[in-house]
């Protein structure tokens, strides 16, 4: 049990529970059509990041990767705002431009979610550097997934984290697949946090199945990128389904799934909720009941909010202060224009 007890598990439990159904609703939103594009990553089976967003604290930072929402929903994101970015309305985080792979909000610390694979891993050294001349005692936590351990650009990363002790924590996400790639096919040592250890890194490796271990070593190690060592945390999960919305993950086979799907954070906390008399069934489904009543509102809510103004097109796209493409601007205008 992690110092923050029972009460704690109970909290890490809602937060999951919410990531799980929040999931689920735009699993069901696609289904409905009322997505804006294709792609869309559920991040079922790695709930357990909550431990970490739990560890740090609110003026953080963050990046993600292409399967982030679990992470803005922990790190406390609107589900509304949220669920309307993902069907492409006006109101969500990124007025309905960014979609599903590019929510991003300084409000929330979160430097921006990337579609790029290992994309966002260096922007955190980039905070990290900056809370370290600014003399600001935060911390940049970069979330990316096993298959951007195989990109250069997380060894450059880690590098210069480690050489210039910047407060900077990156989180590996291994849910074992790189779309339809096993991690064994992919890396000869699947221990990941072992490559940071060799870059001079705190690197420790923690089970996605147990949000208090999680939550318990990510305090660690954040607590010791605070103070100038930079961390690595490799978290073992299971993508409980397909790599996309469209994946039926026919390169794996049902009894590897069905052992996968064994390593629950979700139903893992319940259990011990139950067993150390903090909560009981009942409690727990009534807890999941109100869950499920914001998440379906959420999907409402973003069903019945309006999509961007064509006056929006270019707001937001280019720096303040830069030429704007004007021959491009009025091409487009026009060609939308005809359109309606
Ligand atoms: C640089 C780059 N190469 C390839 C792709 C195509 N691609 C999108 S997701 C993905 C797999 C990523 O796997 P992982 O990092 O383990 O994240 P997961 O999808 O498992 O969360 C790939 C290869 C990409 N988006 N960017
Ligand atoms: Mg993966």
């Amino acid at each position: 049990m992690t110092k923050g007890g029972n009460r704690l598990l109970l909290d890490l439990y809602r937060t999951m529970r919410r990531i799980r159904t929040f999931e689920e609703r735009v699993n069901e939103l696609f289904v409905r059509g009322q997505t804006a594009g294709s792609m869309l990553h559920m991040s079922i089976g790695e709930e357990a990041i909550s431990g970490v967003c739990r560890a740090m604290e609110q003026s953080d930072s963050f990046t993600t990767h292409h399967r982030g929402h679990g992470i803005f929903i922990a790190r406390g994101a609107d589900p509304n705002r949220m669920m309307s970015e993902i069907a492409g309305k006006a109101d969500g985080y990124c007025s309905g431009k960014g979609g599903s792979m590019h929510i991003a909000d300084m409000g929330l610390g979160a430097l921006g979610a990337n579609a790029i694979v290992g994309g966002g891993i260096p922007h955190v050294v980039g905070a990290g550097l900056s809370y370290r001349n600014r003399g600001l005692k935060n911390v940049s936590v970069a979330f990316f997934g096993d298959g951007a351990s195989q990109q250069g650009i997380l060894y450059e990363a880690m590098n210069m984290a480690a050489l210039w002790k910047l407060p900077v924590v990156f989180c590996c996400i291994n849910n074992q697949y790189g779309m339809g790639t096993r991690i064994d096919r992919a890396a000869a040592n699947t221990n990941l946090h072992e490559r940071a250890i060799a870059c001079g890194l705190n690197g420790v490796a923690v089970d996605g199945g147990d949000v208090e271990e999680v939550h318990e070593m990510s305090e660690r190690v954040l607590d010791s990128a605070r103070n100038g060592r930079p961390g690595f945390i490799a978290m073992t999960c299971y993508r409980h389904f397909g790599h996309a919305r469209l994946d039926k993950s026919p390169y794996r086979d049902e009894a590897e799934e069905l052992e996968g799907r064994k390593r629950d954070a979700v139903l893992n906390a319940r259990a011990k909720l139950i067993e150390r008399q903090t909560s009981d069934a009942a409690s727990l489904d009534s807890m999941d009941d109100e869950v499920a009543k914001e998440m379906n509102a959420a999907v409402e809510h973003a069903i019945a909010a309006v999509p961007p103004g064509q006056d929006s097109m270019f707001r937001d796209v280019f720096a303040m202060g830069e030429p704007q493409p004007r021959p491009l601007r009025q091409h487009l205008s026009s060609i939308l224009g005809e359109a309606r």
